[in-house]
Formats: C-alpha cells, structure tokens, sequence
C-alpha cells in the first residue's frame, strides 16, 4: 500500500460534504474515537506484520506494574491503573516501531543515496527498522556498513578535530528517556558546548519561558486528578482526538459529570464535537457517544490573547457590581502587578478585541460568563498558541486569566499545556536546555567533575542558521528527523549538506539520512517496546509526562536486530571516543542504568531517591513549587504581564496560514493520506480554506491553487498544484499540513519572544494554480 491508496485499497483523493450547521449534526464528523478508531487500528497491525504480537504488547502500555510508556504523545497514564489506557494513535505508533519490516544492508547496497532521495518520505519509513550501522561511501554514493567501533571512531576524530566544541550541535527529539537524556547533555558540556537544540525549540519553548515568567515554574501545575474536579476545561489550539486521543476520556468524564467544556481553535476539531470512549466497553458496543463541549469559539488564527484579554475584561467589568468575580485575597497574597494589568485590560477597547480575536462580544462574554460561573477552572493549551509570534505573550495572559480568580495551586485548577512528544519534558527536565541556569551548572559540575560551559548555545533555529554559514560543522541529531521537521526546508537542507559530519541516531529510514554532510552516519537503536539488556540486566529508563509524572519503561519485545544498541549504549560510545581523558564511567554507567539514575539524583531538582521512588506503582511527581504557591519569580509573587495585543489581522489580499498534523501521522511520519475528522481521504496537498476567501479569489472546490509565503525579510516561498478544499474556518484563515508546508516557513520568521519558528502563522497569499 502507499500513501496514496486508503485503507480499502482506493488511490483517489476524496473529500467529505463541505461542513455547515452545528458541527454535531455534521455528516463527516464521526464521533472521535469508537469504531472508527477501531477499524484503522486493525488494518494498521495487519499491515505492518504485528497482528498476532501487536494485542499482547498493547496490553503491556501505560501498565503501572512495568511495560513501556507507549512512544506516542505525552498525556498522562491512567491514574487508577486503567487496564487499557490506550488509543487509536498510540497503537498505531507502537505498531509502527514493531514491525516486521526491515532495513538491511542488502537494501542499502541495492539503493544509491541518490535514488533513495527520489522515494517519498512515506515509502523511506515504511522500509522498516534499521538493522545495523551505516555509513556513507560518497565513491560509490551508497550507505555501507561500518562496525560500531569504527562508527564512535569516526565521531570521536571528527569532533576532536574541531576548532572549538561550539562547531558542533546535538539535537534531540523528545522521545529520548530521561536516563540517555542525562549522558547526551553531559557529553555535549564535558565536550565544552551547550549547543543541544531540541524538538521543544518548535514546539513549547513559549510555554515553559511564560510560565517560568509568571509562575517561576516552565511547566504546567494541574494533574489528571485536577482534570477529574474541574468545573469548567478550556482547551485552546489543541487537535486532542488526533495528537492527545487519552484527553477525550477526559473531556467525555468530565461532560458526564456536568462540568463545561469550551473549545478555543479556529476549526471545529473532532474532540470539540462528541466521542466514543475505546475502553469503555458499553460505549463502544451501543455505539453511545458522549459530547466532549458545551461551547465552540473559533477565532481567527493568532487571536486567543484578544479572546482571552476579552475574558479578564468582562471579568474586570463585572466585579464592580459582583465582588464574587475576582479572588481578591489570592490577588493581594499572592500576586504582583495586578492594578497595571487591570488598567490596560480597561484600556483596551473592545472594538479592538473583537477585530483581534476575530469573535464578537457575545462569545467573548460567554466564554467570561462560563469562566464565571466556575470555582475551578482548568487551561489547557498546545500548538495552535505557542507557535506564533506572541506566543510567550499569549500563555502569560493565560495565566492572567487565571489569577484573576485564583485558579492556582488548588485542586482542579491551573494551567495545563498539552506537550507533544512522550518525553519531551523530561528532555528539558533532564538537562537539554540551550540556555541552562547556573544553579543547574553548578550541581551537574559538582557531581560529575567537569567544567561546564556557561555562555548560552544554540537552538534550532540558530544551529540551522551556523551549519549554513559553516560554523556548526557536526550536526548529532538523537532521534527525530530534522530535514523534515525544521523550518524552510530547502535552507534547512543546504544548512545540513554544508557539514562535515551528521549523525543520525534513528529506528527507521527518513529523509535526515539522505540530506547528510560530506560524511555521515545511521546508528540504529533499540526503540522503547524493545528488550534492552546489559551487563547487570535488563534495563529500564524513565520519562516524564506532559504532568510531571516520572515513571519508569521497560521493553519486553526482542530488538528488531541483533545489531542494535541502545540510545545511552551509542551515547557513550561516542562520549568515550570523544573525549578521551574524561573522569566519567561512561562504561560503567551502561552496564547498569540505576548508576545514571544515582548521579541524577544528585543533579535534578526533586530526583531525590530518584530509583526508589521511580519503581512506586505510578512513579512519582516531580514537585510543582508553583502548585504549592511558592513563586520562583523576580517578585516571589505570581506575575501578571501587561503586554499590548499584537496585530493579527492579515493585511488585505494575505492571509494566515497554520500548518498542522493529520489524523494519519506522527510529525514527519506519515502513516496515510487520511485525515478520517475532517473528512478527508488520501491527499495531503491541500489547503484548507474559508468559502469567502475561496469565492473573492475566483477559486473554486477542489481547484489547484498556488500558496506564496512572504517572510519577516521580504523573501518568497511558494508551493504549487496544492488543491482547496473549502472548509468551516475564520475568513483570513488557512490551514494544511506539516512537515510539507515547512517549505513556506522562512528561517528568518521565528518569534522574537521564544526564538520559536511561527509554523501557525505563515503569511501567504494564494491564487489559482498558473
Ligand atoms: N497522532 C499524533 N499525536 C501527536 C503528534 C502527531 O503528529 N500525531 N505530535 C505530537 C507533538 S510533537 C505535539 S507538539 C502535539 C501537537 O498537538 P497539536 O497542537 O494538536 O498539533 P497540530 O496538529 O499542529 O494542531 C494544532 C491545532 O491548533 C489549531 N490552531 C491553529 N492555529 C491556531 C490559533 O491561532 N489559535 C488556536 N486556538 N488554535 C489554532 C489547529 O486548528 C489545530 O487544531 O501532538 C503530539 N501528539
Ligand atoms: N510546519 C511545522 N513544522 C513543525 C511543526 C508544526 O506544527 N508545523 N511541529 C514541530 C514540532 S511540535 C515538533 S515536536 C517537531 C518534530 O520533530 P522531530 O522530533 O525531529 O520529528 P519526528 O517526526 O517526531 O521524528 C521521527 C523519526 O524519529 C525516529 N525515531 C522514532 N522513534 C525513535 C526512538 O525511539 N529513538 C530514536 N533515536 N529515534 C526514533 C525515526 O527514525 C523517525 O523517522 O516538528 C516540528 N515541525
Ligand atoms: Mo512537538
């Protein structure tokens, strides 16, 4: 099957009936979850070879006695030990990792690099799992295999011949567990660098710099536990049904027990609608579908902080005859900033709140009057907020809002961002930061007896920028696909053909292994469902979820190759070749990852007892001072911001373009052409737009259309032949699919706030195909 034929075996692209009306009644909006979910589910094991194993590993995930954290998204596991804590898309990917499908040097030597770069993203993953180390012959343009010794050599040489530690950059994908996280970061500061980029850099870098901000905490504060007392859930710039499924158990719980539910995304998403939940067995054999929200706003893409600055407002406006409106005892304790922050609430006039936020004041107070109402509220956020340039500014407010009524540090209340990749926050966690803190410096020297460097490194927006400029000349990537996954594809790809050496530590074939540099490697790796056994067992590693639940994971299935090594194996093999006088056991630590876990203990803030505590049932939560109303802030006081609202609306003739995921993908992994909520059927070169929008540009449905971006710096990016597909979004809106879109995004258009690239905001106009 390829990706463009479906799951019945048909090759043409279809698109549902246009969406009009109450998105319940809608003909294409399938309950998210139930049967649907069900069906693709089997067909994916089937295809990828897994049917007879694939049931018993599923039962193995989110088990709180053992198993593996299920690779997929980071929403938490089931606190009452729920037997099947799964979903659609978590059993997708973990059948993705188990395949039967293999990628052997046969192959390598039968396909030229060259040929490969031909093949689509879609048919390099689905080859299978890479089977043993490989690196690029440029005589004979071809992937050969190298021993493991010889490949850390070659690492090692290349990255002791550098001039300085700072030419070289290790990105990491946020699947990495916490324990390979904690080598990959000393590696990176012993060598002398703190260039370590990571997905987050595209992802919630806003979130964590909003709330270290505000609350002095980069995470989110609220539990499951909180989710199950919320009164009322606002949940903004999330497609939960496709990229956090477990969040619809909680979105259909927390409906059956009369809590509200307000949807803020300019589409109407499949969890914004009603859902079937998969391991609640009545449901699924009556078919019975539980709605997931009592209210749907839709503003305009980058509109949430005029929404929410609406919100406080009616707020504000209301207290004067309602004093019930604002906790003012949590205010005047424990807050800092509040008489400047109601002052420019009343200074901004609601006319422009409405143009920004693209909802009229009717929404707007009923969101308020929703928020109101409610003694506990939850905010839950993801991309659709933080990938803009006022993304930082945006989750302030966010907590603005929920200061305002003192829903912090409370049962069922607080801010809640939904992170993407399973361990991505314990990446962060565990020391991959660009910009570490000096305390943390001073902790890892202390127990690891090196000298860290303290200048700030490089993210990944600047590491593109100095690989293309020459000066990063190593680029490590530890997982992910960065060729696909970066911002402006074609400088992206320039920046990582300019190198001396890439390294890609991976599972399966994808496009980083074909845009290398004058050298490169493939170091294949055990993936997270898989055995990893050493010289004092098998191993566990550990990784931290989008609630700051540590837990542990353990593989039960035999690696996909005898020739694989682990993600801290590889790690240390390249350390010890690189830095050839390093005091640190690298060896010794492999053997037994609990000797990691007791340097991290003495590293990581609230890793105390770290194996202990790491073997309880759940694992354990890593303290929240911000839930416990300790501020780590200038003021010692939650922070309010009072930033001006930015202007969002697209200049006439333009409009602004999001790029998101399919139901059918993980990031640059596709897994068809399907995008089963909205309605649509193998294709992915569309673009969705509003009629209007459609209608004004002479466009009619389903016609190939042209998109040009202009960048920050003036330049152009153009896709073509991408077909309109008219759909329920704001006028002045557009939406279509990462990672191609990358192709619009230009390096130079990144948030000033968070360095973060603005993949939900690309300003493009679009017209007939030429
Ligand atoms: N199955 C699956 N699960 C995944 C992933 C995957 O690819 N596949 N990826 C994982 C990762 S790394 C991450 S970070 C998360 C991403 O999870 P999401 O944030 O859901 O990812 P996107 O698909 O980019 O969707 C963004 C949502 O934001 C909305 N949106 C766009 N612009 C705006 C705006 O200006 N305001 C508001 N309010 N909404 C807006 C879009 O309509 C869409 O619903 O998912 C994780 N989980
Ligand atoms: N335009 C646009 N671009 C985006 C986004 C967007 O919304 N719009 N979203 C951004 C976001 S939020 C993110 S997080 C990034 C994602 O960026 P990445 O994390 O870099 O990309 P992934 O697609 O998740 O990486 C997939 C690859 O990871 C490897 N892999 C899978 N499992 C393992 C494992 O266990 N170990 C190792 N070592 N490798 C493994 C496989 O080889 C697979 O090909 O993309 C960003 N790019
Ligand atoms: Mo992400």
């Amino acid at each position: 099957m390829s990706a463009s034929q479906d799951e019945e075996g048909r090759t043409e692209p279809r698109v549902g009936p246009e969406p009009q009306g109450d998105p319940e009644s809608r003909p294409y909006h399938h309950p998210a979850a139930g049967w649907g979910a069900a069906r693709s589910v089997s067909r994916f094991m089937v295809r990828e070879g897994v049917l007879a194993e694939g049931p018993r590993a599923i039962m193995r995930m989110n088990h709180e006695n053992g198993g593996f954290d299920c690779p997929g998204c980071a929403w938490p596991d089931d606190t009452k030990g729920l037997h099947l804590d799964i979903c659609e898309n978590g059993i997708k990917h973990v059948s993705w990792e188990m395949t039967r499908k293999r990628v052997g040097r046969e192959f390598f030597a039968a396909h030229s690099v060259t040929e490969l770069s031909g093949w689509s993203d879609y048919e390099l993953e689905n080859q299978g799992r890479l089977t043993g180390p490989m690196v690029y012959d440029p005589g004979s343009d071809h992937y050969v295999p190298i021993s493991w010794k010889d490949a850390f050599a070659l690492v090692g040489r290349t990255l002791r011949e550098l001039d300085s530690p700072h030419q070289a950059s290790f990105y990491t994908s946020g699947r990495l567990g916490n324990e390979a996280t904690f080598l990959y970061q000393l590696m990176a500061r012993e060598l002398g660098t703190n260039n370590l980029p990571d997905c987050s850099n595209m992802c919630h870098e806003a979130s964590g710099r909003a709330l270290r901000a505000s609350l002095g905490t980069g995470k989110g504060t609220v539990d499951l536990k909180d989710w199950e007392a919320a009164d009322a859930l606002f949940i903004l710039g999330v497609n939960a049904a496709s990229n956090a499924p477990r969040m619809l158990t909680a979105l259909a719980e927390a409906h059956r027990r009369g809590a509200q539910i307000v949807h803020i995304n300019p589409l109407v998403e499949a969890a914004a609608t009603r859902t079937i939940i998969p391991h609640d067995f009545t449901d699924m054999a009556t078919f019975h579908a539980t709605r997931t929200s009592t209210l749907n706003l839709q503003p305009r893409i980058g509109g949430d902080m005029a929404l929410l600055r609406g919100m406080a407002k009616a707020i504000l406006e209301r207290s004067a005859s309602d004093p019930g409106a604002l906790d003012r005892e949590f205010i005047d304790r424990h807050t800092a900033g509040f008489e400047e922050y109601r002052a420019l609430c009343e200074a901004t006039p609601w006319e422009e709140i409405e143009k920004q936020s693209g909802i009229g004041r009717d929404g707007i107070l009923r969101a308020a009057g929703v928020y109101r109402a409610a003694d506990r509220s939850i905010i839950s956020w993801c991309l659709g907020v933080s990938q803009h340039e006022h993304g930082v500014d945006t989750v302030r407010e966010i907590v603005n809002l929920l200061l305002l009524r003192g829903n912090l540090g409370r049962e069922g209340a607080g801010p809640s961002p939904v992170r993407g990749h399973s361990n991505v926050q314990g990446n962060r966690t565990c020391g991959i930061d660009h910009r570490p803190s000096g305390e943390f410096l001073d902790r890892l020297a202390a127990a690891c007896a090196i000298r860290p460097p303290r200048e700030h490194g490089l993210d990944t927006v600047s590491t593109i920028r100095a690989m293309h400029d020459g000066e990063v000349k190593v680029f490590v990537g530890m997982g992910g696909n960065f060729a696909l996954a970066a911002p402006d594809t074609a400088y992206t790809h320039e920046a990582l053909r300019t190198c001396e050496l890439t390294v890609q530590v991976s599972t399966k074939l994808n496009r980083s292994h074909l845009v290398h540099g004058r050298r490169a490697l493939i170091l294949p790796c055990l993936g997270r469902t898989e055995k990893d056994h050493q010289r004092e067992g098998v191993q566990s590693t550990s990784v931290e979820d989008s609630m700051s639940m540590v837990h542990l994971s353990v593989g039960m299935k035999r690696p996909a190759s005898p020739h694989l090594l682990s993600e801290p194996a590889i790690i240390a093999g390249m350390a010890r070749a690189a830095l050839p006088g390093s005091a640190t056991p690298w060896e010794w630590y492999i053997e037994d990852y609990d000797r990691i876990r007791d340097t991290m203990a003495q590293v990581l803030d609230g890793f105390e007892d770290f194996n202990r505590r790491v073997r309880l049932p759940l694992g354990f939560r890593i303290k929240q001072p911000a839930r416990e109303l300790v501020f780590r802030t200038h003021s010692g006081r939650a922070e309010f911001s009072a930033a001006a609202l930015p202007d969002v609306v697209p200049a006439p003739g333009t409009l602004a373009l999001g790029t998101m995921r399919s139901h059918d993908q993980w990031n640059t992994t596709i897994y068809s052409g399907n995008d089963r909520y909205r309605g649509i059927k193998n294709l992915r070169t569309l673009v969705f737009m509003n009629r209007d929008d459609m209608r004004e540009r002479g466009i009619s449905k389903f016609q190939p259309v042209d998109i040009t971006s202009t960048a920050k710096d003036g330049s152009h990016r153009s896709l073509a032949g991408y077909l309109a597909v008219p759909y329920d979004i704001p006028r002045g809106c557009a939406a279509g699919y990462m990672p191609e879109m990358n192709v619009l995004c230009a390096l130079c258009d990144y948030s000033t706030q968070s360095d973060q690239p603005l993949m939900k905001h690309v300003k493009v106009t679009i017209a007939p195909a030429a």
